[in-house]
């Protein structure tokens, strides 16, 4: 009998899908969206509908080890806590520091910031949330009083007009798009972008407005502006429920005194920009999405305000359709936040500027020595790992190595810091550092829950066995408070005790202040835990239905009053100049999680952007001499990077986009972390990731390879390589800028060092070509390896699929190995676009070509874009093109 389906939530993005996994009697795991769970009613996106091919034990590392050495829990839990207390013991508790993640379950994140704020008696914890959700945190606080959001996915579908800013929302929240898109067709919703590159959530709307990068306030002080010319106030809700409009308003018309004005400091048109200012006034029912354009900014917490500015002018807040709406990137980012996790922050929406709050949590917590004043924000904190300051470094689930600004200087404070601990499922740049490695338990594996964007507990349930020596991150987190002496305050039975604890504090002496508030669910039973249903905050546990906040008038500040902020668009801090003429812009793929340590492992998400690539427009790419897929250097004033060049007209001239993705497991030097400015925002402390100035040259390539192979390598001495995962193996791309037989020599070398039997090997005579092969002892491929001048390699699709086989080769195919080319024509589907049905690029012009011509027309042939449909806007480029050629 096949195993039941477990109700779990999706580990990647911020929309919290619903997911029903089911182990089969031979392991495989399959997974589909769960039908009953608000978030997705059933859906899942291209990364969601993958999920079962992520839980294999591949890469997995499932023993602790010290100093790269296996070695048992009690010796490396003993070590860990030894020298975090002989640290704290010798140089105070300012002097170790927890970087922690959004990835983390709530349990285990609460067990963390419980045992640095209220036991080691420092602040120094802070997270990834920090490079991702710090400004719309402190733009909350400015505005509200408490970090809220107001809204629900309900209003998405209920608004007249959806603004999404910095918010490539058909890639990073693609079912959330979706619900918009559905709502769209039955009632006409309206969507404006804005975004300075043309995205695919661009291709699908309304009105994009390209705008200058980091113009964002501008554009909403042109708006604040607007709706008070023409009258559309709402003047009732400003006396009433808010305080420092007259002053908001003044700057902001100074700032901002035309549509005009507005338009020539964005880098727009003023006929567009008067539409967006016309269409927000008409329009009532209306949210303001944002992400990562408006967070990742040295003025994100600026921009958040000028967002919000703009809704309580107009009291559209809090209720049905409307509302600022600041979504989440990660699974539990919003339950870090719910926690405390970020370093200015103490525990469950409290906060260090408030002695009381100190005290009360110190209390429940029966906290010897609880932290009194904030600790170190991210880029401040690896700067004092760097420096000294900070001695011992416990990093969770996350990879800074990859995904911090100004990565080098990251990857020097990780190498220079005394005692580094890492606790991860993987090896990745990060783990190279730790002097203890400690093995997590992961997705499907672990119990616990997260919160969504809406505010939206879930459970995250396992349906597979814990492998190895592998330990949920909760419960290394208690081992060490134990053998560090806390071991009364961690002695939890399991996550459900911790969620009970959680919940508790959420209501401790909480006669309304703070919204964040689920004390209904401290009483839950273990049982009840177990079957816990979707649940949104406020309304968990106390048997209402209200799930939006902030629709009244009265807010959690002192005096009750929403707070208007008077902001003005400042210039970006590092702009671009003749040494660096174009700004760098950096953000995700489609199918791709952040540093690829799940995703980069699953063919079908690995083929549609296979290779690390900088898009640049065409008039860029010819100044910089360089033509669509050539190799290219980009240098920041932090570091560089290598990528191909992808040559598009969603890029303005100046502007640059390079995927945040690849780490050094993946390709050689082709991560955006090292060339991002470790600038921060201010008020929020998060760094700029979306702007750097860079300049780019091309690379003289002389020679070129492609290595097919079974194995799991990490290349190094090559000017430039990249890697994607193919059935039964891998694929290198290699190249070079020495000469052809120097290249020849390097890629020999480096597989020389590994390789068994070489079956055949072939170098042309003038010693430019060179084509080796290798069969496993089953008679199939294992391993080819073809090098030639740049241009002149074959293509390899017919040695990734005789990899992929578990057939032995034939005699034609071992006498056509040396020439890569198959002895028969082989149809090719191209690269792939659809990555749900894996439907590629050639099957679709077929398709076209046969007479398909609409979206929805190809979805009945060939299924692509009918199931997560973020595919449907290249699919319909591919027609609309197919159009314009046949016309023109
Ligand atoms: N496929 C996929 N989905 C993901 C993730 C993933 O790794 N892969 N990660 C998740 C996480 S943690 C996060 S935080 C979210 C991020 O989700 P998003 O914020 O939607 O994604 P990004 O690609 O980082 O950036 C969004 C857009 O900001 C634009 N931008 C840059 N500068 C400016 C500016 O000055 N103003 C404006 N208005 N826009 C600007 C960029 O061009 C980009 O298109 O995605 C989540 N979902
Ligand atoms: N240039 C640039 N840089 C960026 C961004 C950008 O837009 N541009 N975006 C920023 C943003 S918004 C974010 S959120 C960050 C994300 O950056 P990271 O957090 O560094 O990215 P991940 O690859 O998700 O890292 C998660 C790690 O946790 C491990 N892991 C998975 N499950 C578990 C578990 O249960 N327990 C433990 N202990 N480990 C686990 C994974 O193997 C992986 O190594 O990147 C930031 N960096
Ligand atoms: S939209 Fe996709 S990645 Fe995000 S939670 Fe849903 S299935 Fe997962
Ligand atoms: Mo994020």
């Amino acid at each position: 009998m096949p195993a039941a389906e477990v109700r779990t939530t999706c580990p990647y993005c911020g929309v919290g899908c619903g997911v029903l996994a089911r182990v089969a009697t031979d392991g495989s795991v399959t997974v589909r969206g769960n039908p009953d769970h608000p978030a997705n009613r059933g859906r899942l996106c291209s990364k969601g509908t993958a999920l079962g091919e992520t839980t294999g034990l591949d890469g997995r590392v499932l023993a602790p080890e010290i100093g790269g050495r296996e070695a048992g829990w009690d010796e490396a839990l003993g070590l860990v806590a030894q020298r975090f207390s002989e640290t704290i013991a010798r140089h105070g508790p300012d002097s170790v520091a927890f970087y922690v993640s959004g990835q983390l379950l709530t349990e285990d994140y609460y067990v963390a910031n419980k045992l640095m704020k209220g036991f080691i008696g420092s602040a120094n914890i802070d997270t990834n949330s920090r490079l991702c959700m710090a400004s719309s945190v402190a733009g909350h606080k400015r505005a509200f009083g408490e970090d809220i959001v107001p809204g629900v996915y309900e209003d998405f579908e209920l608004a007249e007009l959806v603004v999404l800013v910095g918010s490539n929302t058909a890639w990073c929240h693609p079912i959330l798009y979706q619900r918009l898109l559905s709502a769209r067709q039955e009632r006409g919703t309206r969507i404006v972008v804005i975004d300075p590159r043309r995205t695919a959530t661009a291709d699908e709307c309304d009105l994009h407005l390209a705008i200058d990068p980091g113009t964002d306030v501008l554009l909403f002080n042109g708006l604040l502006a607007h709706l008070g010319r023409s009258g559309l106030l709402d003047r009732d809700y400003i006396a009433e429920a808010t305080s420092g409009f007259p002053e908001a308003l003044s700057v902001a018309m100074a700032d901002a005194p035309s549509p005009e004005a507005v338009a020539a400091g964005c880098g727009l048109a003023p006929a567009e920009v008067r539409l967006f200012f016309e269409l927000f006034a008409a329009k009532e029912r209306s949210i303001t999405v944002y992400s990562q354009g408006v967070n990742q900014s040295t003025h994100g917490t600026d921009k958040v305000n000028a967002i919000i500015n703009c809704h309580l002018a107009t009291g559209r807040i809090g209720r049905p359709g409307m509302g600022p709406f600041s979504v989440t990137g990660q699974p539990n980012a919003m339950g870090g936040r719910e926690v405390g996790g970020l370093a200015n922050q103490l525990a469950a929406h409290m906060n260090f500027d408030d002695q009381a709050a100190i005290d009360r949590v110190g209390r429940f917590w029966r906290a010897p020595d609880i932290a009194r004043a904030p600790g170190l924000q991210a880029v401040d904190m690896f700067r004092a790992a760097g420096d000294g300051r900070i001695k011992a470094l416990w990093v969770m689930g996350t990879n800074p190595a990859v995904s911090m600004p100004d990565a080098t200087r990251v990857r020097a404070a990780l190498k220079a810091c005394d005692f580094v601990v890492v606790s991860d499922v993987v090896r990745t740049d990060t783990t190279r550092f730790a002097h203890v490695f400690l093995p997590a338990a992961t997705w499907g594996e672990k119990d616990g829950t997260v919160t969504n964007s809406e505010r939206l507990i879930s459970r995250q349930r396992s349906f597979l066995p814990i492998p190895g020596e592998a330990r949920p991150d909760w419960r290394i987190v208690c081992d060490v408070a134990r053998l560090m002496g806390f071991g009364a305050a961690f002695d939890y039975a399991g996550p459900d005790v911790i969620f009970r604890e959680h919940a508790a504090l959420s209501g401790f002496e909480n006669y309304g202040e703070r919204l964040f508030d689920i004390r209904g669910l401290a009483g839950l039973e273990k049982s009840e835990y177990e079957s816990f249903a979707p649940s949104h905050w406020p309304a968990a546990g106390k048997g209402s239905d209200a799930t939006r906040l902030l629709g009244g008038r009265r807010f959690p500040t002192p005096d009750g009053r929403a707070r208007f902020v008077a902001v003005r668009q400042e210039g970006v801090a590092h702009p671009t100049d003749a040494q660096r003429p174009i700004g760098l812009n950096s953000g995700r793929l489609r199918d791709q999680w952040h540093t690829m340590t799940r995703t980069g492992r699953v063919p079908r998400l690995m083929a549609n952007a296979p290779e690390p690539a900088v898009e640049i427009n065409a008039l860029d790419a010819a100044r910089s001499g360089c033509a669509d897929g050539d190799l290219v250097r980009l240098d920041s004033p932090h570091g560089f990077a290598r990528a191909r060049v992808k040559i598009s007209d969603a890029q303005k001239p100046g502007q640059a986009f390079l995927p945040m993705h690849w780490s050094g497991h993946y390709a050689a030097n082709a991560g955006a972390g090292p060339l991002a400015s470790p600038l921060c925002d201010a008020f929020s402390g998060q760094p700029e990731l979306k702007h750097v100035p860079i300049r780019i040259h091309r690379e003289e390539i002389a020679w070129a390879g492609v290595l097919v192979t079974k194995r799991d390598l990490r290349p190094t001495g090559f000017v430039h390589w990249s890697r994607r995962a193919v059935d039964g193996g891998w694929v290198y791309d290699l190249c070079g800028t020495e000469t052809p037989d120097q290249g020849i020599l390097l890629t020999r070398r480096f597989l020389d060092a590994f390789r068994r039997e070489t079956l055949v090997e072939y170098t042309d005579r003038r010693g430019l070509n060179y084509r080796s092969a290798a069969l496993g002892d089953d008679g199939t491929l294992a391993e080819a390896l073809l090098v030639a001048p740049p241009g002149q390699l074959p293509p390899r699709d017919w040695l990734v699929q005789l990899l992929g086989s578990r057939q032995p080769l034939s005699p034609a195919d071992r006498m056509a190995l040396l020439s890569g080319r198959s002895p028969v024509p082989l149809p090719s589907i191209g690269r792939v676009v659809c990555a749900c049905f894996n439907v590629g690029v050639n099957q679709i012009a077929d398709a076209i070509s046969s007479g398909s011509s609409s979206v929805d027309e190809i979805g009945k042939v060939l299924k692509a874009g009918t199931n997560c449909g973020s595919c449907r806007a290249e699919i319909r480029t591919m027609i609309e093109t197919s159009r314009l050629v046949a016309a023109g």
